[in-house]
C-alpha cells in the first residue's frame, strides 16, 4: 500500500477521537419493543429499491449486543461514540405517545458508554423517519418540523443529564435529495420541487429541534448538525462549466450553509431552481427560527465530484445513475440541473466507486473556517467500503482502509495548521452495516461483522486506530498488520 502522506503526524492531547453508526444501520430489532415502522423499513420491503433485497431487520444485531459493542469501542480507546436515535423507536408513529422501552434502550446505551467513559455524541435524525409521518406528507410538509421537534425536546429531557453534544441532522442533502429527488433513498419519491421543500422543513427542523434541546438541557448543550457539504470542480475554466460547478454548490452547500449560519438562502439558488419551484414554502421568521446559534458543525466528507455543462440534455427524473451509481451524481437528484454532467475521476476508488482524494478533505475544512471563523468543525463522518476478506490468520488485513484514514486524518492535521478549528474526528463506520440502497454488499466498518453469526473481528484498522488514539499521532500503514 503506497502513500504520499508521511506518517507521524500528531494532534492535540485533547483532540476528540471517535466512531460512528447510525439507528437503523446497525441496530436490527425493527419490531421489537413497541418500535413502530420507519420509511425504511418499508423501502427496503419494495422489490428493487436495495441490493439483494436485504434490509435492516437485523443488521448488526446492535440492539442485543450493545454492551458488547460498547466494550469493544472501550478496547479500541474511542473517545467518542456518535450514534442516532431512532425515532420510530422513541415514538412509533411521529407524533402522540411515546415508548418508554425505546427511550429506555437509549438511556441504558448512554450509561454504558458513561461507565466505559465514553462521551455519547447524539444524532437526532439519521433518516429513519416514522412512516406514519410521510404518510402525512413526509418531509415536504411543514408540519413534520413540528413534529420533530417535539420529538427532540423528549429526546432531551431522557437523555439530557448525560448527552451534552446534539446533533440534530445527519446529511440532510441525503434526505431531501435522495429521497424525493432521486428516489433511491426512502421514501423513494421523484419530484424536484418535493425535495426543495423538504430542504427547506429540513432546515426548519433543525432550527426547531435544537431551540427545544436547549430549552429543556442548557447553556450546556452543544447543538450541531452534520453537512455532507459537497467538494466539486468544474471540468474547465470555461464559464459554462463554473457555472454549472455554481449551482451544484448552492444546491449541495448553500441552501443548507446559507440558511444555518447567514440567515438567507443563497439568491442564486432560488434564481436557479425558479423553474421547479416559488419557494413559497418559505414562511416570514423561518429563517430566525432555523439560524440559532451553532456550537459545532459536523462535517461528513468521502470524496469529490467533477461537472461540466452538458450539450445532451437528460430526460428530468430519468434516474440514470451517474458515474458512482449513487449519490451525487445520480442525476436526478439535483433540481434544474438537466444540462449539468458528472464525469467519472480518476482512481484510485473505493468499492463505492468513489475517488479517494484526502485534499478534499483539507480543503473542505479550510474554506468552512475561512467563510466562517469562529465555528468549530468536527469530522463526524469519513471513511472507506472495500470488499474485505478474512485471511487464513483469521485477520483483515484491510490494508486499504488503513491507508484511506490514515490520508484523511494526515488531511485534517493539514487543515488545522492552515488554522481550522477541527476539534475531533470519527471513522465511518465502527462496525460493518447496512449500507442503504447497497445492502450489506459495502463494508465500511473497521469492526468486521459476520453477517451469519453476527461475530465481531476487528479489522486491521481497528488496531491501528487504537494506537492512533492512543500515541496521539498517525502510525504507518505498514504497522497496521502486526498491531493487536
Ligand atoms: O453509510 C452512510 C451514512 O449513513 C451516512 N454517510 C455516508 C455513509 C456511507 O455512504
Amino acid at each position: 500500500m503506497t502513500t504520499a502522506r508521511p506518517s507521524g503526524r500528531q494532534f492535540p492531547a485533547d483532540f476528540l477521537w471517535g466512531s460512528a453508526t447510525a439507528s437503523y444501520q446497525v441496530e436490527g430489532a425493527v419490531d421489537e419493543d413497541g418500535r413502530g415502522q420507519s420509511i425504511w423499513d418499508t423501502f427496503s420491503a419494495t422489490p428493487g429499491k436495495v441490493l439483494n433485497g436485504d434490509s435492516g431487520a437485523v443488521a448488526a444485531d446492535h440492539y442485543h449486543r450493545m454492551v458488547d459493542d460498547v466494550a469493544l469501542m472501550k478496547r479500541i480507546g474511542l473517545h467518542a461514540y456518535r450514534f442516532s436515535l431512532a425515532w420510530p423507536r422513541i415514538q412509533p408513529t411521529g407524533s402522540g405517545a411515546f415508548n418508554p422501552k425505546g427511550l429506555d434502550f437509549y438511556s441504558r446505551l448512554v450509561d454504558q458508554l458513561g461507565d466505559a467513559g465514553i462521551d455519547p455524541v447524539v444524532t437526532l435524525y439519521h433518516w429513519d423517519l416514522p412512516q406514519a409521518l410521510e404518510d402525512a406528507g413526509g418531509w415536504p410538509a411543514r408540519d413534520t418540523a413540528y413534529r420533530f421537534a417535539d420529538y427532540a425536546a423528549k429526546a432531551a429531557e431522557v437523555l439530557g443529564d448525560r448527552v451534552k453534544i446534539w446533533t440534530t441532522l445527519n446529511e440532510p442533502w441525503c434526505s431531501a435529495y435522495l429521497g424525493y429527488a432521486a428516489g433511491v433513498h426512502a421514501p423513494g419519491r421523484e419530484n424536484h420541487a418535493d425535495s426543495l421543500a423538504a430542504v427547506h422543513h429540513l432546515n426548519l427542523a433543525h432550527g426547531l429541534a435544537g431551540s427545544a434541546v436547549r430549552d429543556v438541557v442548557g447553556p450546556d448543550a452543544q447543538i450541531s448538525i452534520t453537512l455532507n457539504l459537497h467538494v466539486t470542480r468544474a471540468a474547465s475554466d470555461s464559464p459554462a462549466d463554473l457555472d454549472a460547478k455554481r449551482r451544484i454548490d448552492g444546491l449541495a452547500n448553500g441552501v443548507f450553509l446559507g440558511p444555518l449560519l447567514d440567515g438567507a438562502y443563497p439568491a442564486d439558488v432560488i434564481a436557479d431552481t425558479a423553474s421547479v419551484t416559488d419557494w413559497s414554502f418559505v414562511q416570514p421568521g423561518d429563517l430566525d427560527l432555523i439560524s440559532i446559534p451553532l456550537d459545532v458543525l459536523g462535517v461528513n466528507y468521502y470524496a469529490t465530484g467533477l461537472v461540466r455543462k452538458s450539450d445532451a440534455v437528460r430526460v428530468p427524473g430519468d434516474g440514470t445513475p451517474g458515474p458512482d451509481g449513487h449519490k451525487s451524481s445520480a442525476l436526478s437528484a439535483w433540481p434544474a440541473t438537466d444540462d449539468i454532467e458528472w464525469l467519472p475521476l480518476p482512481g484510485p476508488h473505493t468499492a463505492m466507486g468513489w475517488n479517494i482524494e484526502p485534499e478534499g478533505l483539507t480543503e473542505l475544512l479550510v474554506d468552512l473556517h475561512t467563510t466562517y471563523p469562529g465555528l468549530p468543525l468536527v469530522v463526524t463522518e469519513n471513511g472507506a467500503a472495500f470488499h474485505d476478506e478474512v485471511s487464513p490468520d483469521g485477520r483483515v488485513h484491510d490494508l486499504d482502509r488503513v491507508a484511506y484514514l490514515h490520508d484523511h486524518i494526515d488531511a485534517v492535521g493539514e487543515a488545522i495548521d492552515h488554522g481550522a478549528d477541527v476539534r475531533g474526528y470519527f471513522v465511518w463506520s465502527l462496525m460493518d452495516n447496512f449500507e442503504w440502497a447497497y445492502g450489506y454488499d459495502r463494508r465500511f466498518g473497521i469492526v468486521r461483522v459476520d453477517y451469519d453469526t453476527l461475530e465481531r473481528t476487528p479489522k486491521d484498522s481497528a488496531h491501528w486506530y487504537a494506537e492512533l488514539i492512543r500515541a496521539h499521532a498517525i502510525p504507518t500503514i505498514e504497522s497496521a498488520a502486526s498491531l493487536g
